[in-house]
């Protein structure tokens, strides 16, 4: 069996569709909501599997990807997310560089030779990684127009895959790559795709909603808002994090949402400026996560709101 598992972001979908139109096989398609990484487990490996991995940590995934390769798969990974230890093992191939300007799908790109840049420059945007995808797109010779359209694409990819449970989604991952699948130019995705429409219309509704929000503390350095827990800010609080990035470069953030259960859920992204720290600082707590410049708490305790507050200031101050 061909296993394709990749995460439901706009640089996974980038990543899976370059090496698809590159080499177009029926594969088995594992993939979810953006913040669902423990995705190779659902890949019962057996002698003989080939498995593509996309986009998320090796270390959240270390147990699933040791036993496929124990039971004789072939697996292929590229990733950008902190990994730990590489394993070594002559039927695994590693892509995976940390590097903050770095992206899964500008891997892909590089190890395609730039065959489908236009996607990887989309997933680039999509990641938040503004500088490198202006600079990955310099051999495109795109005009501002175009390269806002790019722009507008990969965040409304990004976009589609936030959100808590695959209810919360316009369109589940892998029905949102089948769309974008027949399509070798982004632009010709963003003329002609209703699903480009769709995401469009939400996430000008949504982001509308989102700058509303409140803020716990709010600094030069850094800034922290409560969202509340409905699906459109489930859907939002990735990008307008990454938007607000953008628009205070020097500052960090920190998007708290109050879940069901009285605990909380955090995206917090470092500021653009230094992109450094999230992943040191949501690792400091249980169930968290990410890379040097985006990282999360799936499950922050009620009680521990304030530590996260104090240890969000003191990184960052
Ligand atoms: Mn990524």
């Amino acid at each position: 069996m061909l296993y394709d598992v990749f995460n439901g972001d706009a640089d996974g979908l980038c990543a899976l569709h370059q090496l698809r139109l590159a080499v177009p096989v029926d594969s088995e398609l594992v993939t979810g909501v953006k913040r669902d990484i423990s995705l190779l487990k659902q890949v019962h490996a057996q002698a003989g599997d080939e498995i593509i991995v996309l986009d998320i940590s090796l270390d959240k995934n270390r147990d699933a990807l040791l036993a496929a390769l124990d039971a004789g798969a072939k697996v292929r990974y590229f990733d950008h997310h902190f990994a730990g230890k590489i394993p070594k093992h002559l039927s695994f191939e590693a892509h995976i560089n940390t590097d903050a300007n770095v992206c899964t799908s500008l891997l892909v790109n590089d190890y395609l030779k730039g065959a489908y840049l236009p996607w990887a420059v989309t997933a680039a945007f999509g990641d938040n990684l503004f500088d490198a995808a202006r600079e990955a797109a310099k051999p495109l010779n795109l005009n501002d127009e175009q390269l806002g359209l790019l722009e507008h694409l990969g965040t409304l990819l990004n976009y589609n895959g936030y959100g808590v449970t695959l209810d919360d989604l316009y369109f589940h991952p892998q029905a949102l790559y089948q769309a974008i699948k027949p399509f070798e130019n982004p632009f010709d995705f963003i003329a002609q795709a209703k699903e480009f429409k769709v995401l469009a219309d939400g996430y000008a509704a949504d982001m509308q909603k989102a700058e509303l929000s409140e803020s716990i503390v709010l600094d030069d350095k850094y800034a922290a808002l409560m969202m509340p827990d409905e699906a459109w800010s489930r859907r939002v609080s990735g990008v307008y994090g990454n938007a607000l990035a953008r628009m205070y470069p020097d500052r960090a953030h920190a998007l708290v949402t109050r879940m069901d259960n009285g605990n909380y859920r955090v995206s917090v992204r470092a500021p653009l400026s230094n992109k450094t720290g999230a992943d040191e600082l949501c690792m400091t707590f249980p169930a968290g996560g990410g890379r040097k410049a985006a990282a999360g708490i799936n499950d922050l305790s009620h009680n521990m709101l304030d530590n996260f507050i104090a240890a969000f200031k003191e990184k960052y101050a």
